[in-house]
């Protein structure tokens, strides 16, 4: 087990396309505990692969309070999408920012688990959300992306800010 170091928007590698995993091997199980661990130690809800600079398809969520409800999902697909919601989102990438962005409030998930077994989930509420922000990452997207340029050129200024006090 790993924690491994999540990239800070805007690092042009969080605009990567992931691939799809070919084969859920035990590199690929390794990866998932990994971040599993780094999502739990952020501490995060979610976290995509191409957050840890591994452009493949994976992501792992708990939405759960006790943190002992892991998912995993590799090549997930959005199937079906329904309603519409505003929910307040950050993420780990862009540390201290929490804005409103909206998106659809179910859908059907399809995706491979840790055994590389197909499965179909219908989900709502936070979990929809985030299995929707996680995938976006895969997609090389970041929720900033959809919020006003006015509000991307602050986000950029004070990410650029941070990053200066670190180094
Ligand atoms: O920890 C996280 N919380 C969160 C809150 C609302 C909507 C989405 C998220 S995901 C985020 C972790 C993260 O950055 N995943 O990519
Ligand atoms: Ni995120």
């Amino acid at each position: 087990m790993a924690i491994l170091k999540i990239l800070h928007f805007p690092d042009p590698r969080l605009r990567l396309i992931a691939e799809p995993v070919k084969q859920v091997d035990n590199k690929i199980r390794q990866l998932l505990d990994d971040m599993l661990e780094t999502m739990y130690d952020a501490p995060g809800v979610g976290l995509a692969a191409s957050q840890v600079n591994v452009p493949l398809r994976v992501i792992v969520v708990d939405i759960s309070q006790q943190k002992n409800d892991p998912l995993c999902l590799i090549n997930p697909k959005i199937l079906l999408r329904g309603g519409s919601d505003l929910v307040e989102e950050g993420c780990l990438s862009v540390p201290g920012i929490y804005e409103m962005v909206e998106r659809a409030s179910n859908i059907k998930v399809r995706a491979l688990d840790r055994n590389g077994s197909p499965f179909e989930a219908e989900v709502d509420d936070l979990l929809s959300v985030c299995i929707q922000h996680e995938i976006d990452h895969l997609d090389g997207k970041v929720f900033v992306d959809y919020l006003s340029r006015l509000k991307q050129e602050r986000i950029i200024k004070k990410m650029e800010k941070l990053r200066r006090r670190e180094d």
